[in-house]
């Protein structure tokens, strides 16, 4: 297996946390959830405007808080264009690790990342934390791009194939 010499791949896509204190409307508390709980939250790894990403990314990792039952939760086999997720709630923020793993052909090694769950306000400025504050949802969403250095020529041909 060769690399393509002096060659970047680039691949956007979005990660993060979108979250809801429950209320009695629009976002009622399933039945069975604990009573602590304040908030249903989503993670997830998905392509930008929901674009398929699944033909280089094969598998997500979310390693979840320790207080949180089967804290290490693996999304796979899922359909072109749908969003790698976990569904919870709960009742504080933490730090979730995202591990990506990529096609086998890529022969790239997993790479990790970390992802704070925001279920308040938050905001460099007061006017920030107001205007989320008029939100329904907190997003705490990441635009990133994941850069292939001199990929191998098989998984070359599959990034760069329509
Ligand atoms: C804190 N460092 O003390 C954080 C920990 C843990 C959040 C937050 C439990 C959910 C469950 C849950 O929300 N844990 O019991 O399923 O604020």
């Amino acid at each position: 297996q060769k690399r393509v010499k002096g060659t970047q791949i680039f691949r956007p896509f979005v990660y993060g946390t979108t979250s809801k204190p429950f209320n009695d409307t629009t976002n009622p508390k399933p039945e069975g959830t604990p009573e602590d709980h304040t908030h249903s939250w989503t993670v997830f790894v998905k392509g930008v405007d929901d674009t398929d990403i699944t033909y280089w990314l094969r598998k997500v990792q979310f390693k979840l808080h320790e207080s949180i039952p089967n804290p290490l939760r693996t999304i796979e086999n899922i359909k072109p264009g749908d969003a790698f997720e976990v569904h919870e709630t709960g009742w504080g923020e933490f730090e979730i690790t995202i591990k990506l793993y990529y096609i086998p052909e890529s022969l790239e090694k997993p790479q990790t990342l970390y992802h704070h769950l925001r279920l308040h306000p938050y905001g460099a400025t007061e006017a920030e934390k107001e205007a989320m504050k008029q939100q329904p949802e907190i997003l705490a969403w990441v635009y990133e791009e994941q850069l292939f250095n001199e990929p191998y020529e098989n998984f070359y041909e599959i990034l760069t194939s329509p």
